[in-house]
């Protein structure tokens, strides 16, 4: 669901300064934004937020996580990771995919946020999503990586009817929460800049790390849950809990 008007403008501009001071991590120039029109690499990157203090602050900033922890029905979030996600110019569509499907970590256990850095317009690639697929389970897995599945899934939402719905425009401020399990993507990048955005990934708190069921799940694994191995507790200094009611309540009384 998209939640319009969630954060202040500036605060997304400050989040999306940020995110592009890491531009020189992929090697690109980051002071002449038509300099950037030619690049055809996705400026993607997981975890920024264990170096780099700024990030760190929004990621675990109880805000937006309140709001993650009250859409999934839980009293105490942890971090996942953080997500810089800018599609470069002239970028495919976004595949159809489910975020559980990129951690080893139960969908109904995972909510994650995505928050344009930039008003998105269709020509940006509006994000899209499968009505009421949170309340399903993972599909197409049998075909493990990412690439056959994106074709399994685009075919069993054909073959099941499923409605699709597009966020349509999105303002600087409005922030997308997907459930774990909620089947999405995006529309392809058609203009010559940078399609910017970032995202967080919250785990319930309670949650293990599960056995891989593909081998996305075992990059996410490596990637996004560092060091940890099935049966884990999500927890430790890399997944601090980042929102806990009983601890507003508290506050509040
Ligand atoms: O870029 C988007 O529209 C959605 C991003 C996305 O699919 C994801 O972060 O899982």
């Amino acid at each position: 669901m998209v939640i319009r008007e969630c954060l202040p403008t500036e605060e997304v501009e400050w989040i999306r300064g940020e995110y592009r001071a890491m531009l020189p991590l992929f090697n690109r120039p980051t002071d002449d934004p038509e300099a950037m029109d030619w690049i055809q690499q996705d400026a993607v990157a997981f975890c920024l937020w264990h170096d780099h203090d700024s990030i760190a602050r929004f990621a675990q900033s109880p805000y937006l996580a309140q709001i993650a922890a009250e859409l999934l029905g839980k009293e105490r979030l942890r971090l996942g990771h953080d997500e810089m996600l800018f599609k470069a110019p002239g970028d495919d569509e976004i595949s159809w995919h489910q975020d559980a499907a990129m951690v080893p970590v139960d969908g109904s256990q995972l909510i994650a946020i995505f928050i344009p850095l930039i008003p998105i317009r269709e020509a940006d690639g509006f994000p899209v999503f499968v009505d009421g697929s949170h309340r399903g389970t993972l599909l197409g897995l049998e075909t493990g990586l990412l690439k056959p599945r994106r074709e399994d899934l685009a075919r069993i939402i054909a073959d099941e009817g499923w409605e699709v719905s597009s966020t349509g425009p999105l303002e600087l401020g409005d922030v997308i929460f997907l459930h774990g399990n909620t089947l999405h993507g995006s529309h392809p990048n058609r203009t010559h800049k940078f399609r910017e955005g970032c995202g967080l990934f919250f785990i319930a708190d309670g949650a293990r790390v599960e056995e891989p069921l593909a081998d996305s799940q075992v990059i996410g694994l490596s990637q996004c849950l560092r060091g940890l191995k099935p049966g884990d507790l999500v927890a430790g200094r890399h997944h601090p809990v980042v929102y806990d009611a009983s601890v507003q309540r508290a506050a509040n009384s």
